[in-house]
């Protein structure tokens, strides 16, 4: 069975790179024929990981374009891209598609597999850290564990196998909305902060109050999506995140240092909209995202 990885970036490319290395056969699927002719000629993706670098010359077509059907697929793009991504490759889906959405965030998933109701939508959550450093490039930044589940349920696929063997540490999840859930909440709870007072992680000890407003407010709404374990552990956790990578600039304050989207429609603006929903009263994160959507307005990025 072919590995399709839809979303040559940084997660997309560690995953296909480690896949290929260990035997299992993978097709890239690459936006459109500019890029294609852009990959073909680097000839290949290449994978840093531990100060060696290695070429992997993986097959790769437009994403339109091929004409066998897909059974498997990862698509690894950024929370605002899935939709039209995973829309370029309906019309290949074989009818018992089962496609890995890794996305960060929450919103993207679902709106993904409502477009696509025939194929098994599994929704994936990753602690592990690359990006690239140039194109068809990546770089394993860091080690992790990738979690796997199905919102719909269902049992875990037999060819997890397959990833563990390739080095890729999946664990199947019984519940892949609480995990999501609580990615989502330590996100915001420190990354808006982060580029608010344009600091590093480690520098959020100096706003403790502001993160404990925004840890008790995300709290509530744990507790009202019924996560009530997540609710009580968030702020531990997220001390221990901060302290854990207090060297390290968030994800979301690089996406704006290098001008780039963010997935902020993705995590604080899910959070507020799931929060409204449920009548909840988030004055400090209704008031965060505000603050964060007018900084995105005055550097010319998109506030959702
Ligand atoms: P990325 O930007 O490096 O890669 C996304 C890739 O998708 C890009 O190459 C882009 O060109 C491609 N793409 C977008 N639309 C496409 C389309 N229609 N057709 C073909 N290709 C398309 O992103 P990433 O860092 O790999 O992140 C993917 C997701 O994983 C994000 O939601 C991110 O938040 C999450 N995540 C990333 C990391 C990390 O360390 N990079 C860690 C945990 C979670
Ligand atoms: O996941 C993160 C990110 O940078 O996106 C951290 C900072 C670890 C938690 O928000």
């Amino acid at each position: 069975m072919i590995w399709y990885i839809l979303g040559a970036g940084s997660l997309g490319s560690l995953w296909a790179t480690r896949l290929a290395r260990a035997g299992q056969p993978v097709q890239l699927l690459l936006r459109d024929r500019q890029r294609l002719a852009a990959y073909r000629e680097r000839g290949g993706l290449t994978l840093c990981e531990d100060g060696r670098e290695t070429l992997y010359p993986i097959p790769a077509e437009t994403a339109g374009h091929g004409g066998t059907p897909i059974h498997r697929l990862l698509l690894a793009s950024k929370a605002y891209d899935a939709e039209e991504a995973a829309a370029s490759v309906a019309a290949r889906l074989a009818p018992d598609a089962e496609i890995i959405l890794l996305q960060n965030g929450l919103g993207s998933q679902q709106a993904v597999a409502a477009h696509l109701p025939r194929a098994r939508c599994l929704y994936a959550s990753s602690t592990e850290g690359a990006f690239r450093d140039g194109d068809f490039r990546v770089v394993f930044a860091g080690r992790g564990q990738t979690w796997l589940g199905d919102e719909r349920g269902g049992p875990a696929p037999a060819w997890l196998a397959d990833l563990e063997s390739a080095e890729i540490p999946v664990q199947w999840s019984g519940d892949i909305l609480e995990r999501l859930w609580r990615k989502l909440a330590l996100n915001c709870a420190i990354n808006p902060l982060t580029v608010l007072h344009h600091c590093r992680n480690g520098e959020l000890a100096n706003h403790a109050e502001e993160v404990a407003g925004l840890c008790d407010e995300l709290g509530h709404l744990l507790h009202a999506c019924g996560y009530t374990l997540a609710a009580r552990e968030l702020q531990g956790e997220v001390e221990r995140v901060i302290d854990a990578t207090a060297r390290n600039f968030s994800s979301m304050y690089q996406d704006v240092a290098n001008g780039r989207r963010t997935e902020i429609a993705y995590l604080l603006a899910h959070a507020c909209n799931e929060g409204r929903r449920r009548n909840l009263a988030q004055p400090r994160l209704e008031a965060v995202h505000l603050r964060l959507r007018e900084l995105l307005r005055q550097r010319g990025l998109p506030e959702a």
